[in-house]
């Protein structure tokens, strides 16, 4: 007996619409289909953009920002009430390990929006006090607006956590939503909706749009004159075509992009703390994190040791089904995905790297073979012009390099178009301060990774992103400032 798949709709008006053309959903652990997905045409597009515009202008209008922060609230209980059907939603679209779903993507989910409602009930206006020519002591204070519809267009690899990172501020400033997830992790995006129709939130104010990405339901999205702002997370070239929609409209744009991280190990670390953290920093979700290292260099008087360990760490990671006991990799996001980066794997052989680990695809002798997997994997040995040395592979993959000198792994890791993050491993923290500061990039993290504060500004130098979120730099993206001079 065959059982129907379920289809994700869109969320639209406060209610759930089908579209007459849809998509396979499949399971990157397994092959395995999860759902069918609608597409948005580009008229549901323009229906979305139009209920928020109407939700925005009326019944959101209304709320207070102190209301506002209560219906945050709401959303982050609603999420926390169903916590284990966002997971069992992420696991199953990403191949991700349960645990990591549990601690990190829907954790930092709810998360986001209970930092947002606290922030905006902290966040003040400026106020200044001059003194005329006439001798009138006159002041000058700020308000805070709404932009009015945002569009926040999302992707795969941290699905919930790096959608709801944009969300919530935005509904905080007062802001309607047009959300268009990745087509490759459709679930979560979905479960959301129900979760925002059950807080309370008027219809229209949170719109959900499923779809791919060019000659589709995102471009449809940017392309719509109605909307007055974009938040992107994504790769660098969609942020290049996305700006182009924008500047039609002189719209708002946030950008989020591609990186080619680098850890720095200094040969006075705490090595089992610096080789855990760089293991952790190249492998964790599979290497599909933004800020995960690509690049590792390494100071000569460890080197060898240090790779050593690493080849060690990386073989001794299991990989396998979310659920596993002791599993610390998934599979990657998709078939194509893998292709992508098996493509990076051979093209690393062509560029004459010497593969210290991994390279190949795991075989398991279960339904995992119709998976997405691939082995951790380290090269050595490539030039810093290596093509594998440039480009983002967004797969479990590092490449570790000798250095002798400050200068010269300064230099080395800042020749690169991008510049979103850097790892500093050192217990000298005099230099790490001095150091730190010398890297172009969005993110310096001194013997650690990926520790956010989510009140610190995130964001990228380069091609790695445009412009700052976190704190009050979402709240200053996600509204607009009228200043206003009294001559009392
Ligand atoms: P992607 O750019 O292919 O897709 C991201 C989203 O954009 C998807 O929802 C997609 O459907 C949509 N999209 C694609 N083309 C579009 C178009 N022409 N118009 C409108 N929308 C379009 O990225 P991805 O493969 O989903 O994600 C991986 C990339 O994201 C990596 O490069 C990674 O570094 C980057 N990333 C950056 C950050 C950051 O904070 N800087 C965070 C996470 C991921
Ligand atoms: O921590 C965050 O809020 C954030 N934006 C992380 C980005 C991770 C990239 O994959």
């Amino acid at each position: 007996m065959s059982t129907a798949l379920p289809l994700l709709r869109h969320f639209i008006a406060g209610e759930f619409v089908a579209s007459a053309k849809t998509f396979a959903n499949i399971s990157p652990i397994d092959g395995r289909q999860l759902s069918q997905v609608c597409e948005a045409d580009a008229h549901q597009v323009d229906q979305a953009v139009a209920a928020a515009r109407a939700a925005q202008a009326g019944p959101w209008a209304a709320y207070s920002s102190s209301q506002r922060a209560d219906m945050l609230l709401r959303i982050a209980q609603g999420i926390e009430q169903r916590f284990e059907e966002f997971v069992a939603a992420e696991v199953a679209d990403t191949g991700r390990p349960v645990h990591q779903a549990r601690t990190l993507d829907i954790a930092r989910a709810v998360h986001n929006f209970r930092t947002f409602a606290e922030l905006l009930r902290q966040s003040g206006g400026e106020y200044f006090e001059m003194r005329a020519a006439d001798g009138n002591e006159v002041f000058s204070y700020t308000v805070r607006k709404p932009h009015g519809v945002v569009a926040i267009i999302s992707p795969w690899n941290l699905p919930l956590l790096l959608l709801t990172w944009k969300v919530a501020p935005a509904l905080a400033c007062g802001n309607s939503v047009v959300v268009k997830p990745s087509e490759d992790s459709p679930s979560s995006a979905t479960l959301l909706a129900e979760v925002m129709r059950d807080a309370g939130l008027p219809s229209g104010v949170f719109n959900l749009v499923h779809g791919f990405g060019p000659q589709s339901t995102g471009e449809f999205l940017t392309r719509n004159p109605d909307v007055d702002a974009i938040t992107f997370t994504g790769e660098t070239r969609t942020g290049s075509t996305i700006m182009k929609a924008a500047a039609e409209g002189v719209r708002e744009v946030s950008f989020e992009l591609g990186g080619k991280n680098a850890a720095v190990v200094f040969a006075d670390c705490d090595f089992d703390a610096a080789v855990a953290g760089v293991l952790r920093s190249s492998f964790s979700n599979s290497g599909q994190v933004c800020l995960c290292s690509e690049r590792v260099y390494v100071e000569r008087p460890i080197y060898e040791r240090f790779v050593a360990a690493m080849a060690a760490g990386a073989e001794a990671l299991k990989i396998g089904y979310p659920d596993e006991d002791g599993v610390n990799m998934g599979s990657l996001i998709s078939h194509k995905h893998r292709d992508k980066v098996l493509g990076y794997f051979q093209l690393a052989r062509d560029e004459g790297a010497t593969q210290v680990t991994g390279g190949g695809v795991p075989h398991f002798g279960d339904a995992r073979d119709n998976g997405a997997y691939v082995q951790p994997t380290i090269w050595t040995g490539l030039g810093d012009d290596a093509r594998c040395m440039r480009e983002e592979v967004f797969g479990p993959v590092c490449h570790i390099a000798p250095f002798d000198s400050e200068d010269e792994v300064v230099r080395r890791v800042n020749d690169c178009a991008y510049g979103l993050a850097t790892a500093l491993w050192t217990r000298d923290l005099k230099r790490a301060h001095q150091v730190s500061r010398r890297f172009h990039v969005g993110m310096v993290w001194v013997n650690t990774w990926f520790l956010r504060d989510l009140r610190t500004p995130f964001g990228g130098a380069r091609l790695s992103g445009l412009g700052r979120e976190g704190g009050h730099h979402s709240l200053d993206f996600y509204s607009a400032i009228t200043t206003i001079c009294v001559n009392p």
